[in-house]
């Protein structure tokens, strides 16, 4: 069950962020709109927002989940891999330790981006792509063992269809309760065979729809993205309850669901 999220205003320079994609320049007006949309989403769910002031210096700054991974237990504040948002973690860090003032961080020559970890019940997936390295995986593991939850690495750097570990698969339990162990794993087609992956229930996305593949569990609902019928209707068809939000500037930026807040 998750109370509350920290979340960050995009910025009027936005569109200034990293992208590996190219299906347009995001409209401010918009981003805007949707990210309002996302607000009320995680609102209509049942969490208190803690809603920060945009980030100029961080045009990448709305993407809050890459900067530290937040447990029932405890948080770790992440390195991000790309030299332009190492500065984010400075920026969250005070809203963090509200919350966790016990937070640990990962330290250099560890990297690590909060979109890379994939929490499934009392485990979790470490994502080694190309901004978290095995150092970075390594100190979050440790964290997590002191925790009490175990952890796994996921090897992505081989694909070139994702950024991080969560573009590709996203945990949201049963339906009955979203952190139930071997629960449900959504997972695009490119990563359903993975061994890893195996034990859980998969619910496969289609190459079509592989973008809807970063779904968020937020209590009794699940957030899925607009425009992925397909996804919708086995989210539905399995007893999850879709809560569909509009997401084309986001993704513009690379961006998903999952890292517009930190949930906790
Ligand atoms: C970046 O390339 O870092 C941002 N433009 C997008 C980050 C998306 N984060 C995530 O999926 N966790």
């Amino acid at each position: 069950m998750f109370r509350q999220a920290i979340v960050r205003e995009p910025g009027s320079n936005f569109d200034e962020g990293l992208t590996s994609v190219s299906v347009g320049i995001p409209v401010l007006e918009r981003v805007l709109g949707q990210w309002e949309e996302y607000c009320a989403a995680l609102e209509d769910c049942g969490l208190f927002l803690t809603r920060l002031e945009p980030d100029l210096a961080h045009p990448d700054s709305t993407f809050v989940e890459d900067a530290a991974v937040l447990t029932e237990h405890g948080a770790m504040l992440t390195r991000p891999g790309a030299a332009s948002r190492l500065g984010e973690v400075a920026a969250i860090t005070p809203t963090v330790r509200r919350f966790y003032p016990e937070a640990e961080e990962i330290a250099a020559p560890g990297t690590l981006d909060g979109g890379d970890i994939c929490e499934a019940g009392r485990h979790f997936f470490l994502g080694l792509s190309h901004r978290t390295n095995e150092e970075g995986a390594r100190q979050l593991a440790a964290h997590l063992l002191k925790e009490g939850f175990s952890s796994s690495t996921v090897d992505v750097r081989g694909m070139t269809s994702i950024l991080h570990l969560k573009s590709g698969i996203s945990y949201i339990g049963r339906p009955e309760d979203g952190s139930a162990e071997g629960g449900t794993l959504v997972v695009m087609e490119e990563m359903a065979d993975w061994p890893e992956f195996a034990g859980y229930d998969l619910l496969r996305v289609s190459a079509e729809e592989s973008y809807g593949a970063n779904c968020v569990r937020v209590n009794g609902r699940v957030l899925v993205v607009a425009g992925f019928p397909g996804l919708t209707e086995d989210l539905q068809r399995r007893g999850f309850d879709p809560l569909v939000l509009e997401m084309s500037e986001f993704q513009k930026m690379d961006g998903g669901l999952s890292c517009l807040s930190l949930r906790f």
